[in-house]
């Protein structure tokens, strides 16, 4: 509509009453600023509408689907700077807010190319973190995440790497079309001391199982987890891989390795 009423705007100069050029031109200007202001009106989930951070995740979605980007990024900084922690802002808002983004691509009230610029933007506030996440002391030990084959799902993991470093892992992200062969080489290389390997699509669920069977059969010892939307629907599924845990949530895994690797000394 903004450009729509931009472009009239643009026509408005060939009008030969310059009055009525002017009225209207104000009118246009009034149309537009009406729809910024304009509350986006969607059915949220229930998540969305309650809980934690209730206000700040109805605020920054609709900043996303204003595709305001610099409003977006700055409503983070400045709940950062206020003291909302990373943990918080970037789980209870970021990752709610993408959730709610894949319901309403999923019931067609969004289209595609929002989702994309949602997941964009998204990431581009992971980055505010930065300075903080890297500056923390080192505890030695070594994460390494990756993705099988055809996953291309990456932000979770990218949310997952932060937290590990930010708890002072040195943290390796292979991202998301890692091959087979590779694998094996990159747990050598980095001297990995725990390996996540993460699904959302189901049909990439035989691939992944095959990853964790060649690091089990490399190193017994490796601690290996596995995570994401595709292990959520049984708890049976993941067990029946040579995996040592599943987690849902970033934390989960960042607590698990605390007691099963640090404490252990493993
Ligand atoms: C963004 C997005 C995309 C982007 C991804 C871009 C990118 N660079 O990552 C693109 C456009 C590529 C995409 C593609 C597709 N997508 Co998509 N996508 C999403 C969306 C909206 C958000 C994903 C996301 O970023 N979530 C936020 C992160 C932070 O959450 P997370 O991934 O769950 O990660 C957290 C935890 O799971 C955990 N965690 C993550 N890894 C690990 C690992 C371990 C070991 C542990 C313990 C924990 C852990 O920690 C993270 C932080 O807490 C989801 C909606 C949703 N509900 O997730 C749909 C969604 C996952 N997509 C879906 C679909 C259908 C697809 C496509 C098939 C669409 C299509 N027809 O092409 C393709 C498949 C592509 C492929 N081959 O993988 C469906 C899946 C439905 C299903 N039945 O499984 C969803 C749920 C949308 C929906 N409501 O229908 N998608």
């Amino acid at each position: 509509m903004i450009t729509h009423y931009r472009i009239l705007k643009e026509v408005l100069i060939y009008e030969d009453n310059v009055d009525q050029e002017q009225v209207a031109s104000q009118c246009l200007d009034a149309g537009g600023e009406a729809i910024l202001k304009a509350e986006i009106s969607h059915t949220l989930a229930e998540y969305i509408m309650s809980g934690p951070y209730a206000k700040e995740k109805k605020e920054y979605l609709d900043l996303i689907l204003r595709l305001d980007t610099r409003g977006a990024v700055r409503y983070v900084e400045k709940r950062v700077a206020e003291g909302m922690s990373i943990r918080r802002s970037s789980h209870a808002l970021i990752q709610r807010v993408m959730y709610e983004i894949g319901k309403l691509w999923h019931r067609n009230e969004i289209t595609v190319d929002k989702e994309h610029y949602a997941t964009v933007v998204s990431q581009m506030v992971l980055s505010v973190y930065y300075d903080r996440i890297f500056g923390q002391i080192r505890n030695g030990k070594t994460f390494l995440y990756c993705c099988e084959g055809s996953e291309l799902h990456e932000m979770g993991a990218r949310m997952v790497f932060d937290l590990f470093e930010c708890h002072g892992w040195d943290s390796v992200y292979l991202r998301a079309a890692v091959p087979l062969y590779l694998l094996i080489p990159a747990i050598d290389e980095h001297q990995t001391d725990l390996l996540a390997l993460s699904v959302t699509m189901i049909p990439h669920l035989a691939q992944c199982n095959e990853m964790v069977d060649e690091a089990r059969g490399y190193n017994p010892d490796l601690k290996i987890a596995l995570g994401r939307r595709a292990f959520s629907s049984s708890q049976e599924l993941w067990r029946k891989t040579k995996a040592d845990m599943y987690g849902k949530t970033a934390l989960e895994l960042v607590r698990w390795a605390k007691e099963n690797i640090i404490r252990k000394g493993g």
